[in-house]
């Protein structure tokens, strides 16, 4: 039997952030995590795209963009709703999860939820905190598992129509 999993290990993958800038305190520092995350397991200056959107609304239209544009194997989708301080809350985050998901099976690409939808600043605060607790970095460590992972299915995709073509021609392997 074989098992695919991905790793963390981000060298030689590009990712593309969309951050949105309501509740900018907060969201600054799911940026960081995730910013964090991304170097740390080995991803480029050169390979982070950071696109900043006003609201958790206008989150999916600007992910669905660059996870179409070819140019990243991963989006990862930033912003905070707090319910506290938002009349409409549920429908600025039942859209923003509904169109990240629509964006990635658009693209056939991981497109992360990285969007805190919280009762108040403070549990908001709290899931943008420390590393092991910030949404962020969560949402980064998702986006680089999602990507090796993919990347290893193409290979194994790769590998298995060159053993049926060995088979059809009858040619051998290259050693
Ligand atoms: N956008 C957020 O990202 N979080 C919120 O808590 C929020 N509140 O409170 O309203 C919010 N509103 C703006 C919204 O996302 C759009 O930017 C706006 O409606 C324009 O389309």
């Amino acid at each position: 039997m074989k098992t695919l999993e991905g790793q963390i290990e981000a060298a030689g993958f590009r990712f593309g952030i969309v951050v949105s800038r309501f509740n900018e305190f907060v969201t600054s520092r799911l940026l960081a995590g995730a910013l964090d995350v991304l170097t740390k397991a080995g991803a480029s200056q050169e390979a982070i795209e950071v696109a900043r959107v006003p609201g958790a609304f206008e989150i999916p239209l600007v992910a669905r963009r660059m996870a179409r544009s070819g140019r990243f194997d991963a989006v990862i989708c930033l912003g905070a709703v707090i319910r506290g301080e938002t009349p409409h809350f549920e429908y600025i985050s039942a859209e923003a999860s509904r169109g990240i998901a629509q964006a990635a099976w658009e693209a056939d690409l991981p497109v992360v939820f990285g969007v805190l939808t919280t009762e108040n600043v403070e549990q908001a605060l709290e899931r943008a905190g420390a590393p092991e607790r910030n949404k962020g970095a969560e949402a980064a460590r998702t986006a680089i598992e999602m990507a090796t992972l993919l990347r290893a299915l193409k290979t194994t995709k790769k590998g298995l129509h060159r053993s049926l073509r060995r088979r059809i021609t009858g040619t051998r392997r290259k050693r």
